[in-house]
């Protein structure tokens, strides 16, 4: 079954719901909503992705998820975070953290894999050419879905060497990070390919631009029924998990796709 990972950026300019949880009681709360409507897994951000911003220093990383890291594991929660820096991950593993994920897959930082590897812990690995000032500029390719498959095996293959055992990875086509809207769609019409790659796999499409832009402009907050759609679309491929900031309408999806598949005769 598809899993929700429910976001909780603890960010100021997050796309979509930046600033809204900075404050350690508000994102707690918000996680332990999200948990009610149906997450399994929440992702835990403090440093904002959003093409062409700029990086937060890791004082200010640390300081925004480690409180809230170990507020949510010490409850028993699944947490995962969203970080590039080996330092955050190494601190948010010590406070209880089950999975990092990493945009960059272990290229940001070189100590990355290390970290991930002595700890045992679950590994996100997304598809990423460049931190996002420069999207734009890497996001072209012969054929998108070739080569985002091939650049994640080559990383995944990496991160195996450094000693993070090959169950543990989870692989993630990275949905906006150094791709157009129409490579988003195309990765997303050919997620099955994904699937055969021999890992678990993410998707993150909730609210991007991508949607906006199919919906004439429309703003992020204005993207969940489009994200549930991809969603539906995702569960039946048989994704493990989206990451998506409305967790109980993708839920629902997940839930209606769940119940297609167990009455279909094929
Ligand atoms: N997208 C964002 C941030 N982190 N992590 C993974 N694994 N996959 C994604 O697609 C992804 C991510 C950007 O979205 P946000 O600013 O809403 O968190």
């Amino acid at each position: 079954m598809t899993l929700v990972m429910g976001i909780l950026n603890v960010t100021p300019d997050s796309f979509s719901d930046g600033g809204a949880y900075l404050d350690t009681e508000a994102a707690i709360g918000h996680a332990r909503g999200m948990l009610a409507a149906g997450a399994s897994i929440i992702d835990v951000g403090g440093e904002s992705t959003r093409p062409g911003s700029a990086r937060v220093g890791v004082a200010e990383e640390l300081e925004r998820v480690i409180p809230i890291v170990h507020a949510l594991a010490g409850d028993g929660i699944a947490v995962s975070v969203d970080t590039m820096r080996a330092e955050v991950a190494s601190a948010a593993l010590d406070a209880g953290a089950r999975i990092i994920n990493d945009v960059s897959g272990g290229q940001a930082d070189p100590d990355m894999l290390g970290v991930v590897a002595r700890s045992g812990a679950d590994f996100v690995l997304m598809h990423w050419r460049d931190h996002s000032e420069r999207f734009q500029d890497t996001a072209s390719y012969d054929d998108v879905v070739f080569d985002v498959s091939h650049e994640l095996i080559a990383q995944r293959d990496k991160a195996i060497d450094a000693g993070i055992a090959r169950e543990r990875i989870i692989l993630d086509p990275g949905l906006g990070f150094s791709k157009t809207w129409d490579h988003n769609w195309t990765l997303l019409r050919h997620l099955a390919q994904f699937q055969k790659l021999g890992h678990r796999v993410l998707v993150g499409a909730s609210r991007k631009a991508f949607l906006g832009e199919l919906l004439g402009g429309r703003e992020p907050l204005g993207r969940d029924g489009a994200t549930a759609a991809v969603s539906f679309w995702a569960a039946q491929v048989g994704v493990w998990a989206v990451r998506t900031h409305d967790v109980a309408g993708q839920s629902d999806a997940i839930a209606v796709a769940r119940r297609l598949a167990l009455e279909s005769p094929f």
